[in-house]
């Protein structure tokens, strides 16, 4: 009975040393943070880099996508700094989410500073994009790719927004940087900050009158559904996105590894940004035939959106570094 119950006991120990050994044998799975699910292109681009990976290294790496900022109870501006305390092991965030910790990467919300697709490639895939991944690599984080969320629209439920004026007193949901607090204060409206999980609700109650996103965001978050019937498209910014790691996670992964993990990111951006870049032309149609009216300005209305943020560009131009904003201008400029 004795013996019975000790060969018992050693049993179960060993079982349990050996599961120990299959634990860590086991590959760890990496939490990669992103705002938007995968029903949008920027928690595909996550998918997809989550696939690849997987792919290539025959499923010894795996990454787990959380979305809706899920990782930092919805709080999106506190993505960066979780992903550099190693609550979250990596994430592919916006320019704009990460702009409280990197003041460098404000350079993208700049208004009006890059007026098309060539223009936001020669400067992220420039000189001023390997200087802002300089920046936030010196905070502690792996930045490792580009991706796209898009050319932010201006929406609303009062009126169509034609001339800088329309916008005088409307009351708009920016996004987590001050900078758009300016931005929208020298453009006569009453901006409130808050998180995306709150901006919808904002939007069905009325407590605000108008937000800004890219088409993708707007199409299929269904926003004409909250009673935003005005769309203007002013292009005013471009929000990048960007694949990265915690440094002590990328630390930990051989060469090889880090070279997939890279190459991958690389990839599933490129592909990303072309799919979201090519359906842009039917979510406008989708967005108009479900009545929304669509303005698009002509040379002098965009000229007088130009004129009016000018302050802004110069106010935080010394904010973001002048080198910066220089090498980004020129590289728009030379597209
Ligand atoms: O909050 C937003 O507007 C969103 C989803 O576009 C970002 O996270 C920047």
């Amino acid at each position: 009975m004795l013996t019975r119950r000790f060969t018992g006991f050693t049993a179960a120990l060993a079982g349990a040393a050996l599961l120990c050994t299959a634990l860590t044998a086991q590959a760890r799975e990496y939490s990669v943070s992103t705002v938007l699910s995968n029903a949008f292109p920027w928690g595909q681009a996550a998918d997809k880099w989550a696939e690849l990976v997987k792919e290539r290294s025959d499923g010894r790496i795996t990454l787990r996508v959380y979305p809706n900022s899920q990782l930092v109870n919805g709080d999106q501006t506190r993505e960066f700094s979780a992903m550099r305390q190693g609550l979250i092991d990596m994430a592919v965030g916006s320019t704009i989410n990460w702009s409280p910790q990197v003041p460098q990467l404000n350079l993208f919300s700049l208004p009006f500073l890059m007026p098309d697709y060539d223009a936001v490639d020669a400067v992220t895939g420039g000189k001023a994009g390997e200087m802002v991944f300089d920046a936030i690599e010196s905070r502690g984080v792996i930045p490792l790719a580009w991706g796209e969320n898009g050319f932010r629209e201006l929406s609303n439920s009062k009126l169509p927004i034609n001339e800088p004026e329309d916008l005088d007193g409307l009351k708009i949901r920016v996004v987590g940087s001050p900078l758009f607090h300016d931005t929208f204060t020298a453009l006569g409206a009453n901006p409130t900050q808050m998180s995306w999980a709150d901006a919808k609700p904002a939007l069905t109650t009325g407590a605000v009158d108008g937000q800004e996103n890219p088409l993708s965001v707007f199409d299929v978050a269904r926003i004409d559904q909250v009673g935003q019937k005005y769309l203007t498209l002013w292009h005013y910014m471009n929000d990048p996105l960007i694949f990265a790691v915690n440094r002590n996670v990328w630390q930990q992964f051989p060469e090889k590894d880090r070279e997939l993990l890279r190459q991958a990111a690389e990839d599933a951006g490129a592909w990303e940004i072309e799919k979201s870049r090519g359906e842009r032309d039917d979510r406008l149609a989708a967005i108009k035939e479900r009545g929304v009216e669509v303005v698009e300005l002509d040379d002098a209305q965009h000229q007088a959106f130009v004129d009016a943020t000018r302050s802004v560009y110069n106010t935080w131009t010394p904010k973001i570094g002048e080198a910066l904003v220089e090498t980004a201008r020129q590289a728009a400029e030379n597209r």
